[in-house]
């Protein structure tokens, strides 16, 4: 860390000479590999752009000129190099800076990120207003070659080449997403990266080239002399030609050099965008990472000399692989189920049916908006399709649910992984919105099991169901129930109680039900006495067990591990004010207010929000509490 001792912002960065600043990569490299050896993160991700970070603020005169990172999870170089390098170690932890990028951590954070392919629009929003106020920095975005094929990039793309606004984007070309990046955008830039394509194009790169005003012929000379270091041959056909974006690439993503040289160029077009395609490997400088950067794009702890993962015992199995599994019974028994991910297929668990039945199951690539629509037509057809998305990135297929899927009454499965507090990732990964954002939805069923087993008889539930149905589990392990039966179809809309007694009723939802059984434990050792209901749809309600309880119960709790607006216990007080009996029962709800929660770790996070055993323990007494002391106010004043 020699040199990155020295450097403490941009501004010192650039004062060092060109051939300083492979050296510099190369210690950023290093100090990644020892923190995420000992913290986790996205590893790979981000050894693999850290020339690009360096080249980035060493070409630009950042934050003036605006450097707009996509995702955001490849930056670790980024953040290094503005100030963070110390707060490194304290990544995705509570109190600690965020895996992802965000305004009010740094000035040189310029957009927000989290989610896929947001880059270049706003980067083009940012073009037009500095055009629009008269300044001249420049903008330039960084996306990689999976977020780039994402639906929102391309109707930027589109935009930008019609504008014909001065824009820079940085293709950060690895040829993967966090699998192998799929679709035929991938296969277009798979052949411009083989040096056939190199040949084959060299006729057009000449011709590109001079069309660039000013530099053409300096590019044209570079492409000659330097193939190798900037490459400068010239995206050929319709997707950069017809669109109006100019070509500056390849380079060689882990040459600084190269990088600040091609940068440099693309500074100087004026007329319109331009791309700049660089090559990189995913996982650079750590050939255990190299070699297998799939499983490496994002780690926990693991040893550095090994590479083995340090891991932390748990014997329940996680969610995602049981729904793994169960898709893969299900769909060995029925044909008709068709599975599909949006470039998560590990994180789904989807992996598994796209090992076993590859001509039922689809990786579209990061495209939800897309998949959800994939899967009416495929229902329209009879099929049965599962589409299985996180949480978080469900909100991107809004439109789309309730256009293509619910008004048509399309039985549609989703499996919504990650449903609840997502941990390290933060804001813009928790899945807290979906029972507000589907519960609207005409025809929707929405179901939250409360362990493993239950997940497994709620995917059948919902793929048998002749409409649309939404499951939603959280990140990480079960609890531990036996698996060994086969999976059932529950009634809809029925929920189950699981103890039964005293003047208060706990109706917990998917993941609050254990910790809500177990307070009711607590309490009961203390003897106040509650009824626990796993309530397991927010839609359709169990009316008739809600409304029973309203009636027999002078406290109800509503825990749900999602925003309250909108949620579960939200709903629970509609179905009561619709009956007449909102003044009849006190109604306590409990999930998450109307606040932005950070990143950390999961357990502590559900802690701060009360959604643990402890909290709904305590909020269980103080409630009584509180019945108790206006029972003896009403009980004073008769007096
Ligand atoms: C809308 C959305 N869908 C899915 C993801 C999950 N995700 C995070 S990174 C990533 C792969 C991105 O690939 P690429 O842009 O090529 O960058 P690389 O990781 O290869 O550097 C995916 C799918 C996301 N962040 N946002």
């Amino acid at each position: 860390m020699r040199l990155l001792q020295t450097i403490n912002s941009p501004a010192e960065l650039r004062r060092l000479r060109p051939e300083q600043l492979t050296e510099v990569a190369d210690e950023i490299r290093q100090y990644i590999l020892e923190t995420m050896s000992r913290v986790g993160g996205h590893t790979g991700a981000s050894l693999g752009a850290v020339e690009l970070a360096v080249a980035l603020h060493y070409a630009f005169d950042t934050p003036h000129d605006r450097v707009i990172w996509d995702v955001g999870h490849q930056a670790y170089a980024h953040k290094i190099l503005t100030g963070r390098r110390d707060q490194l170690p304290s990544i995705k932890q509570y109190g600690g800076i965020s895996g992802f990028l965000k305004r009010d951590e740094s000035e040189y954070d310029l957009f927000g990120a989290g989610h896929a392919s947001t880059s270049l629009s706003a980067a083009l929003g940012m073009a037009i207003a500095r055009d629009r106020k008269g300044e001249s920095h420049h903008v330039c975005a960084i996306i990689g070659d999976a977020s780039l094929a994402g639906g929102m990039a391309m109707e930027a793309i589109n935009q930008a080449g019609h504008l014909k606004t001065r824009l820079i984007v940085l293709l950060n070309d690895n040829e993967m997403s966090i699998a192998p990046a799929v679709g035929a955008l991938t296969g277009y830039l798979n052949r411009l990266r083989g040096a056939q394509g190199y040949h084959r194009f060299k006729d057009e790169v000449g011709e590109t080239l001079l069309s660039i005003p000013a530099l053409g012929e300096h590019l044209h000379h570079a492409a000659k002399t330097v193939k190798d270091a900037l490459a400068a041959a010239v995206l050929p056909g319709a997707l950069v030609n017809e669109l109006g974006f100019k070509y500056i690439g390849y380079v060689d993503g882990h040459n600084p050099r190269a990088l600040v040289a091609a940068l440099r160029e693309a500074q100087k077009v004026t007329d319109g965008p331009v791309i700049v395609h660089a090559l990189t490997t995913k996982g650079k400088g750590y050939s255990t990472a190299e070699k297998d950067y799939y499983k490496w794009h994002a780690t926990g702890p693991f040893d550095l000399k090994t590479g083995q993962a340090i891991k932390s015992a748990s014997s329940a199995p996680t969610y995602t692989a049981v729904f793994g599994q169960t898709m893969c019974e299900l769909m060995a028994k029925d044909e008709k189920i068709v599975a599909l991910t949006a470039a998560m297929p590990d994180g789904t668990g989807i992996n598994m049916a796209l090992e076993k039945f590859p001509e039922r199951t689809f990786d579209v690539g990061i495209a939800e908006q897309h998949a959800v629509t994939f899967c009416g037509g495929m229902a329209c057809e009879g099929l049965k399709p599962v589409a299985a998305i996180y949480s978080t990135f469900l909100q991107r297929g809004f439109d789309q649910i309730i256009h293509d899927i619910c008004l048509q009454n399309l039985p549609v499965t989703f499996a919504m992984d990650r449903g609840g507090i997502a941990g390290g990732d933060g804001p813009t990964h928790h899945g807290l919105f979906d029972i507000a954002y589907l519960r609207p939805m005409p025809n929707m069923v929405l179901m939250a099991p409360k362990d493993e087993a239950e997940l497994r008889d709620m995917l059948l539930t919902a793929i048998e169901h002749p409409g649309p149905a939404a499951l939603r589990y959280p990140r990480g392990n079960g609890v531990g129930v036996p698996l060994d039966r086969a999976p059932e179809v529950l009634e809809i809309g029925r929920g189950e109680i699981l103890r039964d007694g005293g003047d208060v009723a706990i109706v917990a939802y998917g993941s609050m039900v254990h910790p809500s059984l177990k307070a009711a434990e607590r309490l009961a050792a203390e003897g106040i006495e509650t009824t626990v209901v796993n309530a397991r749809f927010v839609k359709p309600l169990d009316a008739g067990l809600l409304l029973a309880l309203a009636r027999t119960r002078r406290l109800i709790l509503t825990v749900e591990e999602a925003y309250l607006a909108g949620g579960f216990g939200s709903a629970v007080m509609e179905l009561l004010e619709e009956n007449g009996l909102q003044d009849k029962v006190r109604v306590v709800r409990m999930g998450i207010p109307d606040t932005i929660v950070t990143h950390g770790d999961a357990k502590l996070l559900l802690a701060k929000y009360g959604l643990d055993t402890d909290g709904i323990y305590t909020r269980v007494k103080e409630s009584v509490e509180v019945l108790e002391e206006r029972r003896a106010k009403r009980q004073k004043v008769r007096i």
